[in-house]
C-alpha cells in the first residue's frame, strides 16, 4: 500500500543518502588535502557538520529526560525493576566480553613489541586527569575501616563517577576543543535523576497522570523535531567526515607500531560488533540479527560521522522505534541509560591501548595487572561521556592503575579521531541490540501491562 511504500522509501532512501554522503565526504576530504587549508579554513569548511552536531546535542537533554520519565512512569515498578536488572546484566556481560576480546587480540598481535618506534609526538596535550587519583582513592576506600567511612565511600562513588564524568567533559573540551562536546552536561546525573523522578511519577497513579501526559507529549514533540533534522543529517555528516579527512595527519607519519595498534583495535571491534553481539542477539531472540542491524544503519553512520553516542541518541531512538518497531516502553528506558554507561567499543579500546602502551614500554604485565586493566577499562567506559574522544581521557585511569606513564597517550592521539568513530559505532550498536534483547526478555511483563491497560479501558 502507499503507506508502506513511503515507509520503505523513507527508510532506505535515507540510508542511501547517508552512505552517499559518507562516500562524498571522503572524496571531498582527499580532494581538499593537497590545498593545505589552515585550521581556520577547515573549521569554516566543516561548519555545516558542526551545525548537525549542535542540532542533535540540542535535543539530547529534553530527549533523555522526557523518554526516561515517560518510559519508567508508564511501567509498574515491578516491570521496570526487572527490565532494569536485565539491562544492567546485559551491559556488564557485553562490556566484559569486549574487554576480553581486546586483551586476547592485543596479546596475540603484540603491536607494541620491538624497539620503540619514533613516537608520533602529536600536538594533543592530555593533562593527567585528577579523576585518576580520585579513582584510585575509590578503589583504596572500597575497604573502609568502619561503617561511617563506608557510607561516605558510597556517596563518594556516586560523586566520583559523575565527577569523572564531568572531568571527561571538561578535559575533552580543553584538550580537543573541536570536539564540540555537549557543553558540560552531566548526562549521567541527568539519567539518575530522571529515573528516580520517573519512578515517583509512576507511583503517583491518577495524581501523576498530568505529568505523564506532559512528558509523553514532550517526547513526541522531540521525536518530530528529530524527523526534521534527519533530512539534514546526510549533509552534516558529509562535512563532518570531509573536515576530519582534511585535518588528519598524513598516514605516512604513522609508525609501524601505531599501524599494528590501529589494526588490533579494528579487528577487536569487528569481532565484537559483527560476531559476538549479533550472536548474543540471535541466541536470546532467535531472530536474524542482521535484519535488526539493517534498521540501525542511519544511527550507525551518524555515530561514525559524529563520534558521539549522545549526539546520535535521537537517531538511535528513531531507528529502533520506526524501523525495528521496538516497544517504546523499552527504548525510552534502555537507550538513554545505555548511551551513557554502556560503551563496549570504548572498553575494548581502552584495554587494547593500555596493553599496547605497556608493550611499547617493554613492560610485561602479570595476570593481576591485566585483571586490573580489565576492571579499570570497564569502569572507565562507564565513566566516559558520550562525547568525542571521551575514551581517550578516561584512559588515564587505566594507565595509572597499572603504573604506566600517562604521557604515552600522545603515542596514540594521531589515530584516535578515526578509532573514536569506530568505537562509538560499536557503542551505539551494543546499546541498540541491547534494547532488542531486553524487549524480548521482557515480553511477558509488556503483554501483561497491555492486558491491564485494555481491561482498565473496558472497565471505564
Ligand atoms: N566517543 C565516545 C562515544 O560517544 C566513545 C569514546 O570516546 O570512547 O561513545
Amino acid at each position: 500500500s502507499r503507506e508502506n511504500v513511503r515507509g520503505f522509501l523513507r527508510r532506505n532512501l535515507f540510508v542511501l543518502f547517508t552512505v552517499a554522503a559518507v562516500a562524498l565526504g571522503v572524496i571531498l576530504g582527499f580532494a581538499l588535502r593537497p590545498h593545505n587549508l589552515s585550521l581556520r579554513e577547515i573549521k569554516y569548511f566543516a561548519f555545516p557538520g558542526e551545525l548537525l552536531m549542535r542540532m542533535l546535542q540540542m535535543l539530547v537533554l529534553p530527549l533523555i529526560v522526557s523518554s526516561l520519565v515517560t518510559g519508567i512512569s508508564s511501567l509498574d515498578s515491578k516491570a521496570s525493576g526487572k527490565m532494569g536488572v536485565r539491562a544492567v546484566v546485559y551491559y556488564m556481560v557485553t562490556t566484559l566480553i569486549a574487554v576480553f576480546i581486546g586483551i586476547v587480540i592485543v596479546i596475540i598481535i603484540q603491536p607494541g613489541k620491538g624497539s620503540r618506534d619514533s613516537p608520533v609526538v602529536n600536538s594533543g596535550n592530555i593533562e593527567p586527569v585528577q579523576a585518576a587519583d580520585a579513582f584510585l582513592d575509590l578503589i583504596r576506600n572500597m575497604f573502609p575501616p568502619n561503617l561511617v567511612e563506608a557510607w561516605t565511600t558510597a556517596l563518594q562513588f556516586v560523586s566520583i563517577t559523575s565527577h569523572m564524568y564531568l572531568l571527561t567533559q571538561e578535559t575533552v573540551e580543553e584538550t580537543v576543543p573541536a570536539s564540540g562536546s555537549s557543553n558540560g552536561v552531566n548526562a549521567l546525573g541527568l539519567v539518575v535523576f530522571s529515573m528516580c523522578f520517573g519512578l515517583v511519577v509512576g507511583s503517583m497513579k491518577q495524581q501523576g497522570q498530568a505529568l505523564r501526559d506532559f512528558f509523553d507529549c514532550l517526547n513526541e514533540a522531540i521525536m518530530r523535531l528529530v524527523s526534521i533534522i534527519i533530512w539534514y543529517a546526510p549533509v552534516g555528516i558529509l562535512f563532518l567526515i570531509a573536515g576530519k579527512i582534511v585535518e588528519m595527519k598524513n598516514l605516512a607519519e604513522v609508525g609501524g607500531q601505531l599501524g599494528m595498534y590501529t589494526v588490533s583495535v579494528i579487528v577487536g571491534l569487528l569481532i565484537h560488533g559483527l560476531f559476538v553481539l549479533p550472536l548474543l542477539y540471535f541466541l536470546v531472540t532467535r531472530k536474524n540479527p542482521f535484519s535488526f542491524i539493517a534498521g540501525l544503519l542511519q544511527a550507525l553512520i551518524t555515530a561514525l560521522g559524529t563520534s558521539s553516542s549522545s549526539a546520535t541518541l535521537p537517531i538511535t531512538f528513531r531507528c529502533l522505534e520506526e524501523n525495528n518497531r521496538v516497544d517504546k516502553r523499552v527504548t525510552r528506558f534502555i537507550l538513554p541509560v545505555g548511551a551513557t554507561i554502556n560503551m563496549d567499543g570504548t572498553a575494548l579500546y581502552e584495554a587494547v591501548a593500555a596493553i599496547f602502551i605497556a608493550q611499547v614500554n617493554d613492560m610485561d604485565l602479570n595476570f593481576g595487572q591485566i585483571l586490573t586493566i580489565s576492571i579499570t577499562a570497564t569502569a572507565a567506559s562507564i565513566g566516559a561521556a558520550g562525547i568525542p574522544q571521551a575514551g581517550l581521557v578516561t584512559m588515564v585511569i587505566v594507565l595509572t592503575s597499572v603504573g604506566l606513564p600517562t604521557e604515552d597517550i600522545t603515542l596514540i592521539i594521531a589515530v584516535d579521531w578515526f578509532l573514536d568513530r569506530l568505537r562509538t559505532t560499536t557503542n551505539v550498536l551494543g546499546d541498540s541490540l541491547g534494547a532488542g534483547i531486553v524487549e524480548h526478555l521482557s515480553r511477558a511483563e509488556l503483554k501483561s501491562q497491555d492486558a491491564e491497560v485494555r481491561n482498565s479501558v473496558i472497565e471505564e
